[in-house]
């Protein structure tokens, strides 16, 4: 199980979309896909881990609609800016043109915040903290692909929040970041956290802070972003409170999203040559049973399955009857991604066990028959850390610091890495830097640190990370 999926990554990805019946591609609008049953349950009960994370701390899910009145997306001129060449329009309705055109919601700030300067009246009423989980429509231009760009975007989880003072919308920003890292350690995603250079942050925003994880063909993909909005939305819409003071005052806001991607980055980020390697908790099946059946002992091998069943109620078990030869069920399974396959065949009976094989190592090994559900529990624990810590290995492998453009180019172009690197923070010469090595800064490091600037030699304070992104 070598690495030969990684050098043709493109390929492989189109394939186990296909073959593992993730989605059907072959919708006739470009940017925007059909979700296939067994793709949906992934998607169900990864959205489970993303919803349990947030209401954990306190977020409340609500709906607002896909229709935006084009007077409320233009209030904000940053935000609109940033958005108006990828906005799809209802301009009509019926063969009648309509007197206010409708947007489908790109983001969902402008349906969100004229409802917020409703609902706001004093510092009594925060935090505000809400989110719901849509679609939504980004007229892409790059090159579109499957659940990484999107048109609709099907799978949009954003997170809207509102404060009395910047520090408290500080600390959600904080609450932002620890929610979504929780969500992508527990579908074993490895990220770096950076700050967006001024140039990449989200339009209208005062700052924001991006994950980023690798993908094995070396491209970075942003898997989610937390924005610090201060109170310029608030101020295009009006959003104020009466604070302690008795004054009236700006709300402070934060936002944070994240997408379809989670999903391509959990798909994608542990693979192998013979297809997908879910991990457990998203698994639609966890457990597949395979019957080795043979002659005079077909009712034994089915009547031990329906035992093995019962007693391993609670996980999702499938049992895999059709008339093919186990090779090839276990194939189609393997493409699937199932963790833990058991073979039950007749000397297995015999011998009081049943056969175990696990699809991220490969290892087969035999388990009594009398310590199975706990063997089961056990492995698929260790599947969970096993693919965790070989993609975050992974990650730590393809992590480079340089100090120079070159070297940059190097890393990023010759060992499909991620550079770290210097620089002094001045945009033109940031605008500089990523020309002349062609990789975009994705952003900047927390830690602090001594040396000069790759792009003009000048002081740099602090560490940024380049890379090909997606
Ligand atoms: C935060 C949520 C926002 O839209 N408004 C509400 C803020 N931020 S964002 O960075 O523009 O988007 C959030 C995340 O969505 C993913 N994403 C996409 N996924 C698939 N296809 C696309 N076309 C697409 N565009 C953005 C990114 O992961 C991004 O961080
Ligand atoms: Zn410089």
């Amino acid at each position: 199980m070598e690495e030969k999926w990684r050098n043709r990554f493109g390929e492989w990805y189109s394939d186990i979309i296909e073959k593992a019946e993730i989605l059907d591609v072959r919708y006739p609008v470009k940017g925007i896909h059909v979700w296939l049953p067994y793709g949906f349950k992934i998607r169900r009960y990864v959205l489970a881990i993303i919803r349990n994370e947030l209401e954990k701390r306190g977020h409340e899910e609500t709906l607002f609609p896909l229709l935006i009145p084009d007077y409320e997306l233009a209030k904000e001129g940053k935000h609109i800016k940033g958005f108006e060449d990828e906005v799809y329009w209802v301009t009509h309705g019926g063969i009648n043109p309509l007197e206010v055109k409708l947007a489908l919601r790109p983001t969902s700030e402008t349906a969100i915040y004229p409802m917020f300067a409703l609902w706001i009246r004093s510092h009594a009423d925060f935090p505000v903290k809400i989110y719901q989980i849509v679609n939504t429509f980004r007229y892409e231009t790059k090159h579109t692909r499957p659940l990484i760009r999107l048109r609709e975007i099907t799978t949009f989880s954003e997170a809207h929040t509102c404060h009395g003072s910047y520090e408290e919308a500080e600390a959600q920003v904080k609450e932002g970041v620890d929610s979504y890292s929780s969500i992508f350690k527990a579908l074993g995603i490895p990220f770096i956290l950076s700050r967006r250079p001024e140039w990449d942050k989200f339009p209208g925003a005062d700052y924001t802070l991006a994950f980023d994880t690798l993908f094995p063909d070396g491209r970075t993909l942003q898997i989610g972003t937390v924005h610090q909005l201060g109170q310029n939305f608030a101020e295009t819409f009006e959003i104020t409170f009466e604070n302690l003071e008795g004054e009236q005052e700006y709300a402070y806001q934060t936002c944070y999203g994240m997408s379809d991607r989670v999903i391509a980055a959990l798909l994608s980020l542990h693979g192998d040559d013979s297809g997908l390697s879910l991990i457990p908790e998203v698994a639609p099946i966890q457990v597949v049973i395979i019957p080795v059946w043979k002659k005079g002992h077909i009712d034994e091998v089915n009547r031990e399955i329906g035992g093995i069943d019962k007693e391993l109620v609670g996980y999702r078990v499938h049992i895999d009857n059709r008339d093919k030869r186990p090779g090839r069920k276990y194939y189609d399974w393997e493409i699937k991604g199932v963790p833990l396959r058991l073979e039950v065949g007749i000397r297995d009976i015999e011998n009081q066990v049943v056969t175990f094989v696990r699809r991220d190592t490969g290892e087969k090994f035999p388990v009594k028959r009398e310590e199975l559900r706990d063997k089961v529990e056990e492995v698929l624990e260790d599947i969970r850390k096993n693919l965790s810590e070989r993609a975050q290995k992974y990650l730590e492998s393809r992590i480079f610091k340089v100090y120079s453009i070159e070297n940059v180019k190097e890393v990023v172009y010759n060992k499909k890495g991620i550079a770290k690197t210097l620089w002094c923070g001045r945009k033109d010469c940031g605008v500089d830097i990523e020309e002349r090595a062609d990789v975009d800064i994705l952003g900047i490091l927390e830690e602090e640190a001594e040396g000069s600037c790759i792009g003009c030699g000048e002081k740099a304070e602090k560490q940024v990370i380049m890379g090909r992104s997606y």
